[in-house]
């Protein structure tokens, strides 16, 4: 099989780069090495930055989003039972919206199902060959079955755990990581959100975290030891947890209800440069991973999904290979900035397990700070609801 850009992984990265492609007339195939229900099964982030809304609109394929994804111009932070509202609205001019990455990815999806680019379910990319010269290839297996697609260009969006990156020789490639002491135990429970806007909340007991999918639809999640499995956390242990640490005034307003879905993500912080290696991308995941904390994972993917779409055009229209050499100082240039922001978010609201009254009076003090000074509030706000891209001309 023969395509212009082969694409490793469906997920927001994989598919949105496809859209963004294909608009542009320019041709791909997406590999995935799941099933297409599997990759809509997984409940992921929920709070999409301005960018990646406008990113969605230019992919044409942003009905449902405008419809039904819930606009906020702030959210709360909780502090010991402290409320602090972060007005998003007031201190930039901007909001984010409240839309699950599984509708984002369904979208994406049909759009997909309706045009003439192909993607591969339940097909595993194994290898990527000659990824330095301009005919790369990428052996892959779909149900027994062994495929080679040869392409221009690789792109490898394929997630934190994807092949792509671990295609790079390790003397080509290094990496930066932090991997924190806990994780989230996150619930999915058909009842209606317990606050209008989201609240992130620093308890004693550890950090929580108030959000939703639609006005019936909640996601709490509760800070987490890592070595906890879900059978020791029935409903009714998790909601009285949430209820101890959300703050007097949400926690009796949670309703509760048998949940949907529950799960346990591990926290970490990871960088790997540069995010290309001769004519293989990275891009998403695949590249970088951040805490959820400041809800930054998925919109960072859209970002780069954004940039590599705008590098591929460039060539193909103008033959351009300038920005081919400057992608990955471009993405990392804001990678980075959201690393920061949600490396001190994380740092700010979460329990560690070998902090002292010292540690947690620091983080008092940041939270008062925070409260006292529009400056400081702005510096969050603007981090929250995503910094400018800066377009290479
Ligand atoms: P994905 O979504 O992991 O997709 C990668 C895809 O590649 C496939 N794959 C392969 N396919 C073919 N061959 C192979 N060898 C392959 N290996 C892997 C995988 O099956 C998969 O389908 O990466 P992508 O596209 O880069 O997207 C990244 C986002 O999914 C991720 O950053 C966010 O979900 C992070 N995140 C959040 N991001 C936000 O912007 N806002 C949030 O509110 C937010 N909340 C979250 C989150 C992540 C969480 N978890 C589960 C870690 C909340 C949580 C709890
Ligand atoms: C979510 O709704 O899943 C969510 C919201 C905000 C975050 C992380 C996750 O910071």
């Amino acid at each position: 099989m023969r395509t212009q850009v082969g694409i490793i992984g469906a997920g927001p990265a994989g598919l949105l780069l496809a859209r963004l492609l294909s608009r542009q007339g320019i041709e791909s195939v997406v590999l995935e090495r799941r099933s297409a229900g599997y990759v809509l099964g997984r409940v992921r982030a929920g709070v999409l930055e301005r960018g990646t809304v406008e990113l969605l609109q230019e992919t044409g394929c942003a009905e449902r989003m405008q419809r039904d994804g819930l606009v906020h111009d702030g959210f709360e932070i909780n502090f010991d039972g402290r409320p602090l509202r972060i007005d998003l609205a007031g201190l930039t001019g901007g909001s984010v919206v409240v839309y699950g990455q599984t509708e984002v990815t369904r979208d994406l999806m049909d759009a997909r199902g309706a045009e003439a680019g192909v993607t591969l379910y339940d097909a595993e990319a194994v290898s990527i060959a000659d990824p330095e010269s301009d005919r790369p290839r990428i052996a892959f297996r779909q149900n027994d079955r062994a495929g080679v697609i040869a392409c221009d260009f690789v792109a490898g969006c394929d997630g934190f755990h994807g092949i792509s990156r671990t295609c790079i020789p390790a003397s080509a490639v290094r990496t930066f990581e932090r991997a924190y002491p806990f994780g989230w135990l996150g619930v999915l429970a058909d009842v209606e959100p317990c606050s209008e806007e989201l609240i992130y909340a620093s308890h004693a007991r550890g950090f929580a975290l108030a959000s939703m999918r639609s006005p019936t639809r909640s996601r709490y999640y509760i800070q987490c030891p890592l070595d906890i499995s879900l059978g020791d956390w029935p409903d009714e242990r998790f909601w009285a947890e949430l209820r101890g640490r959300l703050g007097p005034a949400a926690s009796e307003r949670v309703a509760t209800a048998p949940a949907i879905e529950k799960s346990i993500a591990p926290l970490r912080s990871f960088v790997a440069e540069p995010m290309r290696f001769g004519r293989l991308f990275l891009a998403g995941d695949a590249a970088h991973i951040v805490p959820p904390t400041g809800a930054k994972g998925l919109n960072l993917a859209a970002a780069d999904a954004r940039v590599l779409a705008r590098t591929l055009t460039a060539f193909y229209k103008d033959g351009r290979t300038d920005l081919i050499e400057s992608y990955s100082d471009r993405c990392l240039a804001r990678v980075w900035k959201a690393e920061r922001f949600s490396w001190w978010m994380t740092s700010l609201l979460h329990r560690f397990p070998d902090a002292d009254d010292f540690a947690r009076r620091l983080q008092l003090a940041e939270f008062e700070y925070l409260g006292s000074s529009r400056a400081a509030q702005t510096a969050l706000a603007e981090n929250y609801i995503g910094l400018p891209f800066e377009d290479a001309s």
